[in-house]
Parts: structure tokens; C-alpha cells; sequence
């Protein structure tokens, strides 16, 4: 805590993140009942309903809980980044893009579906996604709606996610600079973070400043994640091959650590991590002790 240079609120951080992730479980589940055509509604239910850390659905609640917000106003929202998050892995896991098996400890959609209905599933999921704003959201003005479709939209699409994977296919096999890498990450992992939280705080009845605030903080954990993530590569595989290099010096994919160093790496991270902390000094701490616990559980994470 004292790194971060803030005094934190206690707060019990895994029991809250347990008891959202039931919440958001709950509301997933009854958001894509399963109907005919059975096929295309089990894929779509198959990924989404794996065990997924829910990170993005509980930064869209923890930043409407930031600006005053019931949680009620945020939950289609929370379901729809889910949704759209799974449909990107289900599409990034794809014999055309990644070719993985397993996904979420399963073998992945197309693996379980066959490859045309883990598409459809992917396409079904981010269709119903906005469906679901747009149906679901109760007691928030149109205004605040449209705001946050908006938003989300453009996190999603050809200068959002879709951005990101197209650059990082562009550079297959290239050498990568590090503000190319910088722009891969916060297009593929970043945006979406940024627009969850972002969401929640205009569902929430945030002002401009509070938007930009959090706007700030979320994009510094999309990158923090991403970030920790390459550091992770690293340390994990130095362990598991007893090695003091990792996989990931030796494989062709660009990395922080490979980019900058092991070291640099950790503190860029660390910066991230105090950056994002920053955002939060605006809030009341009490409201903003879930997202300051976020960026620390973020920053830590061993896995
Ligand atoms: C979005 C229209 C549209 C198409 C998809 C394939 C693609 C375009 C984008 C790739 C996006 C991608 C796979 C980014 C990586 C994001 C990331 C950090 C995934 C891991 O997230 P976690 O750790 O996973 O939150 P869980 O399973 O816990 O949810």
C-alpha cells in the first residue's frame, strides 16, 4: 500500500470481487437463456458462462458504486462488456487468428461447436451485447444510454479491439517497437477496460471530470494488465523450466520485458499501477476502495 502512496480504506477486496462475480454469474446467465436454435445458444452460453475473472463487468459496477450509482443502473452494461469480451476471445481463438484449443480451462468454441458456430456464437454474442444495453438499462436518461453505446462501440471496433488485432497481425513475425507494442495493448486490452469503467461512471451520473478521471485510471490498469501479464510470461516459465530465461525471451512474440528489460519492466509497472491510484485521490476513498484495490490485485496478480 505504502508503494502506492496512498492510504487505503480497509476493505475486504476478494470478498467483494466474489460476491460481484456471483452477481454478474447471475445476471449472464439470464441474459442468454437457453432457446432455439439450441446449437447456436449452448456456444454462445458455453463461453460466456466459463469461469472468466468478470474483471471488466465488476470495473463497470465498482465505477457507477465510484460516482453514487446503484448497481441495478450498470448490470445490462456489465453483461454486455462480457459478452463482448468472450466473443473477442472466441473470435482471437480461431484457427485464422491464434488457432488456441483451450480457453477459460476448456477447449475453446470452435473446438466444442465446430468453427462456423463458434463464429456465429462470436457475432450472436456482440449483437446481443448492445441489445442489451439498449433494452435492459432501466432508470437512466436516453441521453446516458446513447452515451455509453457510443462509447463502447467505439472501444469495440476498427479503432478499438479490431485495431489492435489487425496491427498486432500486421506485425507477425516483425520486429516491434515499443510504442507499436504500446499501441497493440491498448488497443486489445485497454479499450475495452477503459470503456467498462467509463460506462459505469455515465450510467452512474458522472460529471465530465469524473469520466476523465476514471477514464484515466481504467486506461492505466488495461495497460498495468497487459503489462504484468508479459512479466508473468517471463517469471512463470523461468520457473517452470528452473531456467533464468524465460519462454518468452526466446519466442519471436515483442514483450515488455524482452523490449525493455525484466527490471524496467517492473517498474513501468508499478508506475501504472501509482498512475492509476492517482486518478482515484479526486473520489471519496471509500467509494474508490474497490478500484483502488482493483489496480493493486491488477499489479499483483500471480496468474
Ligand atoms: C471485437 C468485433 C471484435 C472482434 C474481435 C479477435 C479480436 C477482434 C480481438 C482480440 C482481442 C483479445 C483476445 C485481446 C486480449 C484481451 C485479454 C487481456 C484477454 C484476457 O483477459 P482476462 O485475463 O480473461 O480478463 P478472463 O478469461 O479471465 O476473462
Amino acid at each position: 500500500n505504502e508503494e502506492m502512496n496512498n492510504p487505503l480504506p480497509i476493505f475486504q477486496f476478494e470478498e467483494y470481487m466474489a460476491i460481484k462475480t456471483k452477481t454478474v454469474n447471475k445476471a449472464l446467465e439470464e441474459a442468454v437463456p437457453l432457446q432455439h436454435p439450441l446449437k447456436i445458444h449452448e456456444a454462445m452460453r458455453y463461453s460466456l458462462l466459463a469461469s472468466g475473472k468478470r474483471v471488466r463487468p465488476i470495473l463497470c459496477i465498482a465505477s457507477c458504486a465510484l460516482v453514487g450509482g446503484d448497481e441495478s443502473l450498470t448490470l445490462p452494461i456489465s453483461c454486455a462488456v462480457e459478452m463482448i469480451h468472450t466473443m473477442s476471445l472466441i473470435h482471437d481463438d480461431l484457427p485464422c487468428m491464434d488457432n488456441d484449443d483451450l480457453r477459460r480451462g476448456k477447449p475453446t468454441n470452435h473446438k466444442a461447436f465446430g468453427e462456423e458456430t463458434a463464429v456465429l456464437a462470436g457475432d450472436a454474442l456482440l449483437s446481443l451485447a448492445f441489445q442489451h444495453i439498449a433494452a435492459k438499462t432501466a432508470k437512466v436518461s436516453s441521453d446516458r444510454v446513447i452515451q455509453a453505446i457510443a462509447e463502447l462501440g467505439s472501444a469495440v471496433g476498427s479503432e478499438g479491439l479490431v485495431a489492435g488485432q489487425v496491427v498486432d497481425l500486421c506485425c507477425e513475425g516483425k520486429e516491434v517497437s515499443l510504442s507499436e507494442l504500446e499501441y497493440i495493448h491498448v488497443h486489445k486490452t485497454a479499450k475495452l477496460l477503459e470503456a467498462s469503467a467509463v460506462c459505469g461512471v455515465i450510467v452512474g451520473g458522472g460529471n465530465v471530470i469524473e469520466i476523465e478521471r476514471v477514464r484515466n485510471y481504467a486506461r492505466c490498469i488495461g495497460l498495468l494488465f497487459q503489462v504484468v501479464d508479459d512479466i508473468l510470461d517471463v517469471t512463470k516459465s523461468s520457473e517452470e523450466l528452473g531456467k533464468t530465461a524465460g519462454k518468452d525471451l526466446a519466442s519471436d512474440k515483442a514483450t515488455y520485458p524482452k523490449l525493455m528489460g525484466i527490471d524496467k519492466a517492473k517498474k513501468f509497472a508499478r508506475k501504472l499501477a501509482n498512475q492509476a491510484v492517482q486518478e482515484l485521490a479526486y473520489f471519496d476513498p471509500i467509494r474508490a476502495a474497490p478500484l483502488y484495490y482493483l489496480a493493486e490485485y491488477i499489479a499483483n496478480r500471480q496468474s
